[in-house]
């Protein structure tokens, strides 16, 4: 993005000759560090075409930020305003910005940490849930509907393929049919969201390990960042999204997946972890399935890049043409991995 732009959207909220740092991890938003003397912010450019009502992120943002520090530990980075004293600004070309301070002294872990760091991070998201449990489902607001409604995800993807380019209908053949024989993961979803042993919660919706900051100095978690999909949903979403980005020797954005399989010692690490930090949170019920968590969060991505790559990437950010169809790839055979190192814990249950 043009660099005039991204000062004008900084001088908005106050960093008038800023240095800036662009932050790539994310796939949907353009994301900045903006330094100024010795203060910083993390600005963002919403991306309106996924959340089309960036207020919801606003305000639901204010009722976490202020439901976490009267009663956790967390200390999530605080909401920045604008010199007008709203928490989003829109430019001339009709962008949105918000922007939140910056932590000092934290860092980002990696897929290659060792176990112990992925045990703290699915800790970290396990107490963030149950911190979340004595919020009213009601109080946050829906920011995606559908968000991880795996029947609309699969739905989305049947609806894609009539219209599909046809070189990446073909070059996606294998992984169509994959996900259409896995048709039973998107029955367990619908007998799940009937079951009042499954109960709707204010779940995170994005655990990948990369959106949890750690101290420099203790290696200790300090809190969950990208809060924009905290809504309400179900037991899977946060333990299986850390499955899918650590219990694999390869991240998501790995073309080549010949070598990738599951680490035993980060599988257990992240369930043990992500258990411990709950609490009691949990039905018997939610903890009785909770190795159906990984096989539902990677197979609902793996829709949703193949869905992305048929489209013509329309959703997510691309670097090179046959992105999508290599995370698409690489979510598939992290999906056939994990299903074989599973199969004697989910080979039997009621709900399938
Ligand atoms: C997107 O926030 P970001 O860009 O890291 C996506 C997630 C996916 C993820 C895959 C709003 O996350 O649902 O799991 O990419 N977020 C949205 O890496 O669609
Ligand atoms: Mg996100």
């Amino acid at each position: 993005m043009n660099e005039r732009i991204i000062r004008r959207a900084a001088q908005a909220f106050e960093y008038n000759q800023p240095e800036l740092e662009l932050l790539t991890s994310g796939l949907i938003h353009n994301t900045y560090k903006v330094t100024e003397g010795d203060k910083a912010i993390v600005l963002q450019q919403i991306n309106t075409a996924v959340f089309t009502e960036p207020q919801k992120i606003v305000s639901n943002y204010k009722i976490l930020f202020d439901h976490l520090n009267k009663k956790t530990s967390f200390r999530i980075p605080e909401p920045v305003q604008t010199t007008t004293g709203d928490f989003l600004y829109t430019d001339d070309g009709g962008r949105i910005w918000r922007a939140t301070q910056f932590i000092p002294n934290s860092y980002i872990e990696n897929s290659n940490m060792p176990p112990e760091q992925a045990y703290k991070a699915a800790h970290c998201f396990g107490a963030f849930s149950n911190a979340l449990a004595d919020l009213d489902t009601q109080s946050i607001e829906t920011v995606i509907p559908g968000f991880h409604n795996l029947i609309w995800r699969y739905e989305q993807f049947e609806n894609a393929l009539p219209k599909a380019i046809s070189e990446r209908l073909a070059r996606a053949k294998t992984i169509i049919e994959g996900l259409q024989s896995r048709k039973w993961l998107v029955e367990f979803y619908n007998a799940l969201k009937t079951n009042p042993e499954f109960r709707l919660r204010i779940m995170h919706h994005d655990c990948k390990v990369s959106n949890i900051l750690f101290d420099v100095k203790t290696k200790n978690p300090i809190c969950p960042i990208d809060l924009d999909t905290v809504m309400p949903g179900y037991f899977f979403s946060d333990i299986g999204d850390l499955v899918r980005s650590v219990a694999g020797n390869v991240s998501e954005t790995a073309p080549h997946v010949d070598s990738l399989q599951i680490r035993k010692p980060y599988y257990d690490a992240l369930i043990s972890g992500y258990l411990a930090g709950l609490g009691n949170s949990f039905t018997q019920t939610e903890t009785q399935f909770i190795h159906h968590a990984g096989l539902l969060m990677i197979y609902m991505q793996c829709l949703r890049f193949t869905t992305d790559y048929l489209s013509g990437d329309v959703y997510y950010k691309v670097a090179y043409p046959e992105q999508n169809f290599h995370r698409s790839n690489n979510q598939f055979h992290l999906l056939l991995r994990l299903e074989a190192f599973l199969a004697d814990r989910i080979s039997e249950h009621p709900l399938r």
